[in-house]
């Protein structure tokens, strides 16, 4: 971590005192289908061209599809520049996410969900443990990479998920192991992020069939700071069913976009920057490697990995007194990000908070009335102000220049 801190201590999950097998159904072992991670209509979008060549030196426009024409004018013309753009940030970035895989089971007791993933003739199993409210169920769940780092209130179970046993990110030597390897190779495409959304769709799959955890699907959010912060933010933009994403101080890789980073970096700011990122730890896929000292030759940036998270809720916090996240980069992409839920008519779904004066990873109490909106609106059923924009930081950013398209609003 940037100041060598250790992450916050897990809570401690006291152990269940009933522990309620759940009952082996072979109907029940087969996850259903569609995959939530794919287009729900195969067949209805053109592919990605094979070969493609780009060259955009601002944010590129999010509503231009790659595969030609016009800009998009519809919502239902955004299904498919969302898939679009799904597709090129796994080849450009982050590497393929494997489909749903041919067999999964689980099982739930004292608090920990066992989740048995078989493929294509390889098996892994992993657990998560689940810190449930009082109370009864079903309830809405945050799943918290390593530990959770925001208060999680009273009546959200935490599921907290053990990400470095999925993929691990020990420095650069460390590509290809974890078991999402085990399963897949570890000379598959996928860097450690995309391992890790592969990983939380799984935990997602085995809630539907383990009523017994008693979560409700359908109120699920993401988290994680710094390093997990850009992990979830992929997972909350690859799987569909995730309804909160808060990536917290997630900086380059996460909320920056890569474009506004090399900006800061050759201005002689001290801010992460893509060719750094690919030799500090496997969080990237190997193929962007050579795309790391010219990301403008990529047709994506990090705003559009917000806009496949839209229309569902998306809770940015950033932290100015850390250099190393890029201040401006977070702010400026995540404007741009914005501007594609406002497209969609839901930009109070996506917020953005930016406020230092404590230390990495140390969630600020002035956010704690953002933070309780988006969790009441996305997972609670209630209500609250998410149409948050806003820094303490101190930079001026040239919308003008690095967002040189305007937003349509889809009919
Ligand atoms: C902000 O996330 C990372 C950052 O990308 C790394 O360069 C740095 O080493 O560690 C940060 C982190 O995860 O801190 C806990």
């Amino acid at each position: 971590c940037l100041r060598g801190t250790a992450p916050p201590t897990p809570t401690v999950v006291p152990p269940t005192s009933t522990v309620i097998p759940t009952p082996t159904d072979p109907s029940s072992s087969t996850v259903p289908s569609p995959s939530p991670t794919t287009n729900p209509n195969p067949g209805t979008c053109t592919a990605l061209p094979g070969s493609i060549t780009f060259s955009d030196t601002a944010l590129p426009d999010p509503f231009k599809p790659i595969s030609g024409g016009a800009r998009i004018s519809t919502k239902a013309e955004w299904t498919c520049r969302r898939e679009e753009i799904f597709q090129i940030l796994q080849r450009y970035e982050l590497g393929t996410l494997p489909g749903k895989p041919q067999s999964l089971t689980a099982s739930y007791s004292g608090g920990r969900l066992t989740i048995n993933v078989s493929d294509q003739g390889k098996s892994i199993s992993f657990s998560v443990t689940i810190s449930t409210p009082s109370g009864s169920g079903p309830f809405p769940a945050i799943i918290a990479y390593g530990a959770a780092s925001i208060p999680v209130p009273a009546g959200v179970a935490t599921i907290t998920f053990n990400n470095d046993d999925i993929a691990a990110q020990q420095g650069g030597g460390s590509r290809g192991q974890g078991k999402f390897y085990t399963l897949y190779g570890s000379g598959h495409s996928a860097g450690a992020l995309t391992a890790w959304a592969w990983g939380v769709s799984r935990i997602i799959d085995a809630l539907e069939i383990t009523p017994a955890a008693n979560i409700k699907i359908s109120r699920i959010g993401v988290t994680g700071c710094s390093r997990n912060g850009k992990g979830a933010i992929v997972a909350g933009a690859f799987d569909q069913r995730v309804a909160l994403t808060i990536p917290q101080e997630s900086g380059s890789g996460g909320s920056a976009c890569w474009r506004l980073s090399d900006s800061q970096k050759s201005s002689g700011q001290n801010v992460q920057t893509a060719s750094q990122i690919v030799g500090e730890n496997p969080w990237f896929s190997p193929n962007f490697n050579q795309y790391s000292n010219g990301v403008s030759r990529v047709p994506a940036d990090h705003h559009m990995l917000s806009g496949l998270v839209a229309p569902r809720g998306l809770y940015v916090i950033e932290n100015t007194s850390m250099e190393w996240l890029g201040n401006l980069s977070t702010y400026g992409c995540q404007r741009a990000g914005k501007l594609i839920y406002q497209a969609l008519g839901v930009g109070a779904n996506m917020g953005y908070s930016q406020i230092g004066g404590h230390d990495h990873c140390q969630f600020p109490s002035s956010q704690q009335s953002e933070l309780t909106a988006f969790i009441n609106k996305f997972l609670l059923d209630g209500s609250g102000n998410t149409d948050v924009f806003r820094t303490d930081g101190n930079f001026n950013f040239n919308q003008a220049q690095w967002i040189p398209w305007t937003a349509p609003t889809l009919a």
